[in-house]
């Protein structure tokens, strides 16, 4: 059984910091820093591209309410948003990092080394191809 739907429905504790129809947000078990919160559908999802356009907007707006209670009641200086999709997801149920962040915190590791694009050339032809993806799924989409 998938741990967060246990989380979500009840018969796995976690320390919840907001609930709503939709959705839950609890601590993650294993922090980059304290407060660090998972944001979950409280149905099965299990990547980005899985959730459904109605949930999206629920789903975004708790991670933004999280994310300024981090500042107001953590005295985080900001925050960091992520989710892993797939590569390196380990939990296979859609969940939102959201951490409260500080200045000079470390938080380097978490990023993946830097690349350089070739140049600009090479740049824009990545763009291109994005844009090309993109314009694809909303054609599909309407
Ligand atoms: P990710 O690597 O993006 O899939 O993050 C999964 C996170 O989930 C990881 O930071 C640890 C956390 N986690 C895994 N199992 C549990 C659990 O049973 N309870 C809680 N609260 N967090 C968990």
């Amino acid at each position: 059984m998938c741990v967060f739907c246990g989380i979500a429905r009840g018969e796995k504790p976690a320390h919840v910091v907001l609930e709503r129809d939709c959705c839950l947000a609890f601590l993650d078990v294993r922090p980059l820093f304290e407060g660090h919160c998972l944001l979950i559908p409280k149905d099965h999802y299990e990547t980005l591209a899985d959730v459904p356009d109605s949930l999206v907007t629920p789903l975004f707006s708790a991670a933004r309410l999280l994310a300024t209670a981090m500042e107001r009641v953590l005295g985080a200086e900001g925050s960091f948003v992520a989710i892993n999709n797939k590569v390196s997801q380990s939990v296979p149920h859609l969940h939102v990092h959201v951490v409260p962040r500080r200045r000079k915190d470390g938080l380097r590791g978490f990023f993946w080394p830097r690349t350089k694009y070739e140049d600009e050339h090479a740049m824009a032809e990545v763009a291109a191809r994005l844009r090309d993806g993109v314009a694809g799924l909303a054609a599909a989409d309407s």
